[in-house]
């Protein structure tokens, strides 16, 4: 409906500096070298991408990038999105569909704005174990990557005026056009910003109650399910079972089946146009399994996305 042609345009972002744990860079490489894009030509689709030396730059900051209140690499951070923005528009305004490999979730500020800017009336669903909506004034950690959405909605703490070094974003999104699935970890300032602007949020608690399949149609009915959807899926939403490898795992998360029932639901609708594949962190195992079954779940997702399992 949304797509000018049957292509998946792939960005590949490696970068971390969004949170303090290095490896997370190293996890579009992973997902490419496992045959991502075999995956992809195996289901019916072009693949629009340069190759896996084609990444954004500058992965590293020109310049020293103090903190900014509590925010860490505020300018690194903010370059690398600008970036990842552009790339993302560039695709998805040829009408691809755009899948994003992370890298941290801070990437989200980027490849939302990109996304939004060809799609204006698009929905965000983020599933998570976390909001992600942490402004400059309530972020605990000042980890850029507990913090995307906020600057996508222009909550208080995130405007030009207040912060010119993220002015290039714009507040894109409406409160009511988000919907969060997968949440189990949220911050009082988050729990604060979520009920203030009525941000409708499915946590584990409703999946375990409703069962996922249940949870994506309350989901997709409250956004509307005439729009063009962005996916930002965080693996840590997954059980730390099924997806080890990542950076901030919290118990209690999706099974395998759930988190792929959500994005087979999601692409069911004929409607999504961006996907983001964050926070895989290979540099984090106790096993040598464990890389390999969060890249698979990555991979899987993706898969997913473009309408494997659906006949
Ligand atoms: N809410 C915490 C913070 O803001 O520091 C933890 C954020 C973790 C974010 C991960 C990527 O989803
Ligand atoms: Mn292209
Ligand atoms: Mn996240
Ligand atoms: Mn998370």
């Amino acid at each position: 409906k949304f797509l000018k042609s049957h292509t998946v345009g792939i960005v590949g972002c490696p970068f971390s500096g969004g949170q303090p744990r290095a490896g997370v860079d190293t996890g579009p490489l992973e997902l490419i070298e496992s045959g991502l894009v075999q995956d992809i030509e195996a289901l019916g689709w072009k693949v629009d991408f340069a190759g896996a030396d084609t990444l954004v730059s500058p992965l590293v900051a020109d310049g020293p990038d103090p903190d900014i209140g509590k925010l860490k690499k505020p300018r690194l951070v903010s370059n690398v999105n600008k970036q990842v923005a552009e790339r993302v528009y560039k695709h998805a305004g040829a009408g691809e569909l755009t899948v994003t490999l992370g890298g941290d979730h801070s990437l989200a500020m980027g490849t939302v704005s990109g996304t939004f800017k060809a799609h204006p009336d698009a929905a965000l669903i983020w599933i998570d174990a976390h909001a992600d909506i942490n402004t400059p004034l309530t972020t605990p950690s000042g980890n850029l990557h507990g913090c995307p959405v906020s600057f996508l909605m222009g909550l208080p703490g995130t405007s030009k005026e207040e912060i010119p070094e993220f002015g290039w974003i714009e507040p894109v999104l409406k409160p009511n056009r988000l919907v969060y699935i997968g949440l189990r970890d949220i911050d009082e300032g988050e729990r604060k910003i979520l009920k203030e602007n009525n941000i409708k949020s499915f946590t584990m608690h409703h999946v375990d109650r409703y069962g996922i399949g249940k949870v994506v149609d309350m989901a997709l009915d409250h956004v509307g399910r005439d729009r063009p959807i962005h996916l930002s899926f965080d693996v840590d939403a997954f059980d730390p079972a099924v997806a080890p490898s990542t950076g901030t795992a919290v118990r209690g998360g999706l099974q395998w089946r759930e988190g792929l029932c959500a994005v087979e639901m999601i692409a069911e609708t004929g409607n999504l146009v961006s996907l983001d594949i964050m926070e895989i962190n290979p540099s984090i195992s106790s096993t040598e399994n464990d890389v390999k079954q969060t890249v698979d779940v990555g991979r899987a997702l993706v898969r997913a996305a473009l309408g494997e399992t659906l006949l």
